[in-house]
């Protein structure tokens, strides 16, 4: 009787269990779907940084995961086998202390868990958050977060704009094509993430981050500005539009000539240049080499 009531109670906790597992596992899917942004896990990257950073959330979640599943089954299995109601009157389990063998296995495999996920951390941000080298470089980008929206300058290509508001400018990129990107802050900490493409880059003042990119399928990424940083946050958001090679150059020679056609006929809404007070904190575009650190 009693073995039988124990045994219904861990059927129902172990079919809870896998509802639940069933139902987060669900979960990314549509969301990536939906293409909400809201998973529990870090989306597989069109790059490699971005599919390393995915291997790595894996290979450390899926081993916790089962641990975490065994730890809470074995404690609700010995709670529910061995409770209190159905011992003896009286009962005391038997009494014993201490196994040095036991103690120091304890010790040893979590503190060797925790150094090999250390390891392959630290290795992950060297891969993907240091400056790579010009010979591994293809194409340069430098991004400046400011208070709200973010400015784009191509190094080789010679282009400079700005993305304002939540219909963001999309800064253009040709596919499988190494570009190291520099992030910088022009005012406070903004923080530059395209989930489907690399982790997230803080964008400091007086400091230059570096990740990289290798966007290997074409199509259009969002992101937003991952430090909180002013009021305006919410609506510093990112697009990445990842296009082939023709495309890209078709796409720099016209923004050239909007370029060239704003500068022969300036606009009202272009910044007029004439009054040095009135520049806009807003506008870090003046200078056109703004970085206050050494170049690349
Ligand atoms: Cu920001």
């Amino acid at each position: 009787m009693e073995n039988r009531s124990s045994r219904r109670l861990l059927i129902a906790l172990a079919l809870a269990v896998a509802v639940l597992a069933s139902l987060l596992a669900a979960v990314p899917v549509l969301a990536d779907q939906g293409g909400t942004g809201l998973q529990p896990t870090v989306p597989n990257g069109d790059s490699p940084n971005g599919h390393n950073i995915y291997n790595l959330y894996l290979l450390i979640s899926i081993p916790a995961i089962i641990i975490f599943l065994g730890v809470e089954i074995a404690l609700v299995m010995i709670i529910v086998r061995f409770r209190a109601t159905k011992r003896p009157a009286g009962f005391i389990p038997p009494q014993w202390h201490g196994n040095t063998k036991l103690e120091i296995t304890w010790t040893i495999i979590p503190l060797l868990i925790l150094l090999g996920i250390g390891a392959l951390s630290f290795g992950e941000l060297q891969r993907d958050f240091t400056k790579r080298t010009n010979a591994e470089t293809q194409m340069n980008i430098t991004v400046q977060g400011f208070r709200y929206g973010w400015r784009y300058q191509y190094q080789e290509d010679g282009l400079n704009f700005q993305s304002v508001g939540t219909t963001p400018t999309a800064m253009v990129v040709p596919v499988d094509t190494t570009i190291r990107i520099r992030t910088q802050g022009t005012d406070v900490i903004h923080g530059w993430w395209v989930p489907y493409l690399t982790g997230k880059t803080d964008a400091v003042p007086g400091y230059d981050n570096y990740t990289w990119i290798k966007p290997t399928k074409i199509g259009e990424y969002r992101g937003e500005c991952t430090e909180l940083c002013g009021p305006g946050h919410a609506t510093m958001q990112l697009l990445v539009k990842v296009v082939s090679q023709q495309d890209y150059q078709a796409w720099v020679q016209q923004e050239k000539q909007h370029e060239a056609a704003a500068k022969a006929t300036p606009s009202p809404s272009a910044a007029p240049s004439p009054s040095p007070s009135a520049a806009p904190s807003a506008s870090p575009s003046a200078s056109p080499s703004p970085s206050p650190s050494p170049s690349h």
